[in-house]
């Protein structure tokens, strides 16, 4: 027989994350740990006997190593098809497409999203469920409680599956269908937007920058962006995946995506520039001389979905991350749609998608998606940015501007501080809970606090309650001020602090950022002791 049954002892630190589990490459890299949260995934799901599983990742360091494994121990539980992309390639709204597109059980991604990549860097594995979006926290809880009982994995022991050959193997009774990455995705782009004003605009001299941060969306976009819709050759930059991301953070903001940022803002900027992430679903958006944070990107592209036929419908409804700005909220006030505030990371819109409550979601962190799949998309942003444009026909800046004089500007930045000891940082957080009840009503200088919580989520569909999802501080006039912690960081912890400021008067939109909100940092440093707790004078990056 070709199935093994290994003899494993449990690790203890494999909690899921907001996307996953992500550690180092040489935590991984441990006996048996790969195998162990792989087998903890198998063992926390019922009836997958037969069925389909999608395998791939953004092509980061490990990623061929994992993806073998994951395959040998798919074919050894029972699952009797795996879908895996040429090269063990499939960027996360990829996969999350091929799930849905083959009606199969679920799907392994490998990815540590904007992550570094490398023998020392970050690598991540996350489990989709059969509507293509990340595992709820019913799943990715009992998958936890799994990694620290088990005691054995199954795996066949056959030879590696030639993952650079399109075509059918068969490993210990399980068929391997090593496919296209790119096909099923780019079909699905032609259906959403309108390739041929694309098309036209672009061979109307329109010039447009896409980075793919040397990370997993170079393959798609050069085929959409430069062979499907004519991009001159060049357009795309750093379009192969790289192993290490070419030694950077594939992280497209605005520290991580300089070179990009600074191009855009030249007196020869080309008229749209946009990046993505390590695993493709996140985006970055600007337009010559001006960024387009992701909250107001959100905004926008709810307010002109209906632009692009695959929304010419118009929306159900939108949904934004808490801490994501409010800048959405007044589209959806307007077109007299939903707006649903969920917890930070993606698994919270699926119920709302799936329920068909809302069409169009997004998060402050670069995450743009719509019911086409069930993960953000970074490409899918930039080609319903590049609609839009070619149907109105104005500069981004412009469109910015309108948009900003029609609902008012929410200024907003995210202070973040990176690897900060957890103790100082759970005492930061513990801090501030302690004094919730205390706040309402409290000024600081020209600013007085309306309600403080810690937000909790109730999920419309399912019922179920999450709870500490950050703290939210909510001043008179709609300024706020929110504090979390990153599930996603590998070394430490990382405090968030979110700041926002509604802007309502048009002859007010043209003040700098850090300048409109400096008065709410300082009071979020009053109030959570930032320096003194962190030691940080300043945030490591802010965004
Ligand atoms: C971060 C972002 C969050 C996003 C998550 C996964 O989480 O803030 O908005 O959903 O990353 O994105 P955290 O817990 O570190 O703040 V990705 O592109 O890593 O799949
Ligand atoms: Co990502």
């Amino acid at each position: 027989m070709t199935i093994k049954t290994v003899t494993t002892a449990p690790y203890t630190d494999q909690k899921p994350g907001t996307s996953g589990l992500r550690k180092k490459v040489p935590v991984f890299q441990q006996q048996n740990y790969a195998e162990n949260f792989i087998q903890a995934i198998f063992d926390s799901l019922e009836g997958f006997e037969g069925e389909t599983l999608v395998i791939g990742g953004d092509g980061r360091y490990y990623n061929r190593e994992v993806i073998q494994l994951a395959i040998k121990m798919a074919a050894a539980n029972g699952f009797g098809r795996v879908l895996v992309g040429r090269g063990g390639i499939l960027s996360t709204p990829a996969a999350s497409n091929v799930i849905r597109k083959n009606r199969a059980f679920g799907g392994i991604v490998l990815s540590a999203s904007h992550n570094p990549g490398g023998p020392t860097e970050d690598f991540g594995i996350k489990y989709n469920i059969g509507n293509g979006g990340p595992a709820p926290e019913k799943i990715t809880d009992a998958i936890f409680a799994r990694t620290k009982t088990i005691d054995s994995y199954k795996i066949a022991d056959v030879e590696d599956v030639n993952l650079d050959l399109e075509g059918t193997h068969e490993i210990a009774g399980m068929t391997v269908n090593v496919i296209d990455p790119v096909a099923d995705y780019a079909e699905l782009m032609e259906q959403l937007f309108d390739f041929e004003a694309i098309s036209d605009l672009l061979a109307g001299g329109f010039r447009i920058v896409f980075d793919a941060m040397s990370a997993v969306t170079g393959p798609y976009a050069k085929e959409i962006l430069e062979n499907r819709l004519g991009a001159a050759k060049g357009s795309v930059l750093n379009f192969m995946p790289l192993p290490d991301f070419g030694g950077h953070h594939p992280d497209p903001n605005l520290v991580h995506a300089r070179a990009l940022y600074e191009t855009m803002m030249a007196d020869d900027a080309p008229d749209f520039g946009a990046a993505s992430d390590g695993d493709g679903d996140r985006n970055l958006i600007i337009g010559r001389g001006i960024f387009v944070t992701p909250s107001d990107s959100l905004a926008l592209l709810a307010a002109n979905a209906h632009l692009a036929p695959g929304y010419a419908q118009g929306l159900a409804g939108i949904a934004r991350s808490m801490p994501t700005s409010g800048a959405a909220d007044r589209v959806a006030e307007k077109l007299g749609i939903g707006l649903y505030e969920t917890p930070t990371g993606w698994k919270f819109f699926g119920n709302l998608l799936d329920a068909g409550l809302a069409t169009i979601c997004g998060e402050e962190s670069a995450g743009t998606g719509s019911n086409h799949v069930r993960e953000k998309d970074g490409l899918w942003a930039v080609l319903l940015w590049l609609n839009i444009l070619a149907v109105r026909k104005e500069s981004v800046l412009d469109i910015v501007k309108q948009h900003w004089a029609s609902f008012g500007r929410n200024y907003y930045s995210r202070h973040d501080y990176e690897e900060v000891d957890s103790e100082a940082a759970n005492g930061l957080m513990a801090n501030l809970r302690d004094q919730l009840a205390t706040l309402p009503g409290k000024r600081f200088g020209a600013l007085t606090v309306e309600t403080a919580d810690d937000f909790a989520y109730n999920d419309p569909v399912d019922q179920s309650v999450s709870r500490n999802q950050g703290i939210r501080i909510l001043f008179e006039g709609g300024s706020r001020v929110v504090f979390r912690l990153s599930g996603t960081g590998t070394s430490g912890a990382t405090l968030r602090v979110y700041i926002e400021r509604y802007e309502p008067d048009a002859a007010r939109h043209d003040i700098d950022t850090q300048e409109a909100l400096a008065d709410l940092i300082a009071v979020a440093d009053e109030i959570a002791s930032i320096k003194a707790r962190t030691g940080r004078q300043e945030p490591s990056v802010i965004t």
